[in-house]
């Protein structure tokens, strides 16, 4: 196993999305136990962090705890991410990578599909960082439903998640990579690997952080 010291250079955002139980916490763990393996720097995040007081809000609501408004769901998922951006930013200048469990698209494709206007949904996202890598795990949502634990939260049904899906087309552009991910999970994993070391090589070499905009 390499043990390189790749501190110095600046780390990558690496977004994993997909629609609920694609896969993307599994192959979060594995992405980060492989960078960890080579000597780099790196974390594994996601959205929403449930830690924070605004994320104990979400996590309430999406256990049906709790009920809100669209605007207001939508706006907390959003300010979750922004009571994070320093930290990011903090992070990726010092050198660590992180790998992202969701980001602005899960807000924009879950809140648009229930309904809201797209552009107003995006609109809190601006300013946000951009990341380096978007991989979208492409399932269809009859066999994501067919997955361990479907249905616990308020978002796991299955017409909501078609309606998603759509919207997360809509979103994706050509920047993103998509894997199949009714791959066995080592396949997927492979892939996702190559992937992800470009973009972390690619940003040690000096690609700035920029900020997010979603067209
Ligand atoms: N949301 C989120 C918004 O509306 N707005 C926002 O801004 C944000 C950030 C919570 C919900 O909030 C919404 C989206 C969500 O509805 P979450 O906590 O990320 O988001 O919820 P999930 O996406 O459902 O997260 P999960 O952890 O449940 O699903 P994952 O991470 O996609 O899947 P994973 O890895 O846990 O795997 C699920 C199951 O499938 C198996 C695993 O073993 C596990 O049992 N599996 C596979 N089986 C066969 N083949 C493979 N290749 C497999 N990969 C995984």
């Amino acid at each position: 196993m390499e043990n390189n010291n790749h501190s110095a250079a600046r780390g990558a955002l690496i977004v994993l999305e997909g629609l609920d139980r694609s896969g993307k916490t599994s192959q979060s763990s594995k992405l980060l136990s492989y960078l960890e393996g080579l000597g780099y720097p790196v974390e594994s995040w996601r959205f929403p962090d449930r830690e924070t007081a605004v994320g104990k809000m979400i996590s309430s609501y999406l256990t049906n705890q709790s009920q809100l408004d669209d605007r207001t769901i939508h706006l907390l998922f959003s300010a979750n991410r922004w009571e994070k951006r320093s930290l990011m930013e903090a992070k990726l200048k010092s050198g660590t990578s992180l790998i992202v469990d969701r980001y602005s698209y899960s807000g924009v494709a879950f809140s648009s599909a229930k309904g809201l206007d797209i552009d107003w949904c995006k609109a809190p996202e601006m300013g946000l960082l951009a990341p380096d890598l978007v991989v979208y795990l492409d399932i269809l949502p009859e066999k994501a439903a067919e997955r361990g634990g479907y249905g616990g939260e308020r978002y796991e049904q299955l017409e909501f998640q078609k309606n998603v899906a759509q919207y997360y087309k809509m979103l994706s552009d050509a920047s993103w990579k998509t894997v199949n991910a009714c791959l066995p999970m080592e396949d997927i994993e492979k892939q996702l690997k190559e992937m992800v070391l470009d973009c972390v090589m690619s940003c040690q070499k000096g690609k700035p952080v920029s900020q997010l905009w979603l067209s």
